[in-house]
């Protein structure tokens, strides 16, 4: 059996554990048994794995409730015929990995060498600290769990943009005007994004005024701009994937729901050498103006 974190209070690391456990067929006994070894109390181990198996019940109980209800259109790129290589408008893209739950797609080549430099060349001199979406108010904020710096383009600014954003739109199968202008971030080494979604949480009362504009994001495109020396991967931890950042590569994925069941918690490593830089698309339910 793996190590248990030494603390008293409920981590999502020792959620993940307990879960996990609990899934190989570990009797709770045992479970509380490391948890005191641990420097836990009993009691407080046992309120831990109730809580935590409690609240994977009810991912599993939305999971199957969503996996019941009809999907609208959503984001998607066709690989009816298991294509290795696609075709967008004139420009080969490979298809190096597709999996189902989260649905992700890892494309090779979606932009070229040239196209990375000339994007990192018009965002370098318009860089900022990063900042994110306040949840009480809307507004936008510097956080520490975010430690690039990034920026905006508008959607069609210059001829490159737009020519990137027609063949996103032919890829995806989704219209250029619902789709947020890119977003490029640079990541200097120790620089990282910690795990978050990338969907506006309906329940928090920022969430009126960005979901007013264009509608909830229905998925993310992640374009690697940069081949880091090392470090810097896209991790999806509910899954346990890291994809690593390669110049032209590009990783998607979508949630038909904003909510955890669709696994599509994902983060930004802390690059441990060189640059990492990464051009994001986020597509939206409606028109985004
Ligand atoms: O740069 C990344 O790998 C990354 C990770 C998580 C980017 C984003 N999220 C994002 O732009 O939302
Ligand atoms: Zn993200």
């Amino acid at each position: 059996m793996a190590a248990v974190t030494p603390a008293q209070t409920i981590t999502d690391e020792l959620r993940r554990w307990i879960v996990s456990q609990a899934e190989a067929g570990c009797p709770p006994e045992e479970m509380v048994a490391a948890m005191c070894r641990s420097g836990w109390a009993e009691a407080a181990a046992l309120q831990a794995l109730e809580d935590s198996l409690r609240a994977q019940l009810r991912v599993v109980a939305a999971e199957r409730q969503a996996a019941a209800l009809p999907a609208g259109p959503m984001p998607e790129p066709d690989l009816a015929n298991g294509p290795s290589l696609l075709m967008v408008d004139g420009h080969p893209v490979q298809v190096l990995l597709s999996m189902q739950r989260p649905r992700l797609v890892l494309f090779g080549n979606l932009l070229s060498a040239d196209e990375c430099d000339a994007l990192v060349e018009q965002a370098r001199p318009r860089l900022l600290r990063s900042e994110t979406v306040d949840t009480a108010t809307g507004g936008s904020e510097v956080n520490t769990a975010r430690t690039s710096d990034g920026m905006f383009f508008t959607r069609g600014e210059s001829a490159l943009i737009e020519g990137i954003e027609r063949r996103l739109a032919t890829l995806l199968r989704w219209p250029v005007e619902r789709g947020e202008g890119l977003q490029v971030l640079h990541y200097r080494p120790g620089a990282e994004y910690r795990p978050h979604h990338d969907y506006f949480d309906p329940e928090q009362p920022g969430s009126a005024a960005v979901l007013s504009r264009g509608g909830q994001r229905l998925a993310t495109l992640v374009i690697y701009l940069s081949t880091p020396a090392a470090g810097g991967a896209t991790v999806f931890p509910d899954v346990g994937i890291d994809v690593a950042p390669v110049k032209g590569h590009a990783v998607f994925f979508s949630y038909d729901r904003a909510h955890p069941s669709t696994r599509t918690l994902h983060g930004g490593a802390p690059v441990l050498a060189g640059e990492k830089w990464v051009a994001t698309k986020w597509l939206r339910e409606g028109r985004f103006e």
